[in-house]
């Protein structure tokens, strides 16, 4: 999987979005440049079952229409039953190869992880790539692990170098070239797109922000 994939990686599900519509949400994001898109359904009120499926297809036709992978959060058999790009799985979801088993050679599978430890396993076990944090204190996840900080993505990113890492948790346009200059392939986001006034304008300013840090100019 190419770095630049995860440059700017949205997150994001049916809940959380001050009542704006999903798919709306979705595309306005897609215009403004998010290069890859995992669909998290999680929590009091998450569709499931058909009404799942029907979202998915629908997420995913929009992502297929902007040319962004389309990735499922946790579950596996949806993202089998629907052909999805990738799946995204945490460290209780089972491991790797277990997964690489199930899905077959082609889907991209992404591992959350939290520390060095973890993310090692995950690169040796084949993970195409791995989402790092919670970088910073965040509001969108209450079973967060402890905040690891930019240090620790710099430390990952070399030990790993080539394998792309995308920073999670907190992360805003603001904080966006700290994580960059620490290394990250790039940052994944829900609030500071999905909580935006205007996420596609979120959207094209994380993304500035990102392609920005990675020339390595100081502006
Ligand atoms: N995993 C670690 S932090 C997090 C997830 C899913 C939530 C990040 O959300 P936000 O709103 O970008 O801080
Ligand atoms: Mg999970």
């Amino acid at each position: 999987m190419d770095k630049q994939t995860v440059n700017l990686y949205f997150i994001m599900g049916t809940l959380n979005l001050a009542g704006r519509n999903p798919l709306h949400v979705l595309e306005e994001a897609l215009k403004g440049g998010v290069t890859c898109f995992q669909l998290r359904e999680k929590g009091p009120g998450a569709l499931t079952g058909k009404e799942l499926k029907a979202f998915a297809l629908e997420c995913q036709q929009l992502c297929e229409q902007y040319s962004v992978p389309f990735i499922v959060n946790d579950d596996i058999d949806l993202a089998i039953e629907i052909g999805a790009d990738g799946i995204h799985i945490g460290q209780e979801d089972g491991c790797v190869s277990a997964v690489r088993k199930k899905v077959g050679p082609e889907m991209l599978i992404g591992v959350s992880t939290h520390n060095v430890a973890e993310a090692i396993a995950a690169a040796d076990a084949g993970a195409d790539y791995i989402g790092l944090g919670p970088v910073y204190e965040t509001q969108s996840k209450s079973d967060t692990q402890p905040v690891i900080g930019i240090e620790t993505v710099s430390e990952v990113v070399t030990l790993l170098p080539g394998l792309p890492i995308v920073a999670i948790g907190g992360i805003s346009e603001r904080k966006a070239s700290a994580v960059i200059k620490a290394g990250a392939s790039g940052i994944a986001i829900l609030s500071a797109i999905s909580g935006s006034e205007n996420p596609g304008e979120a959207a094209i300013r994380l993304k500035a922000a990102v392609l920005l840090s990675l020339t390595g100019i100081e502006m």
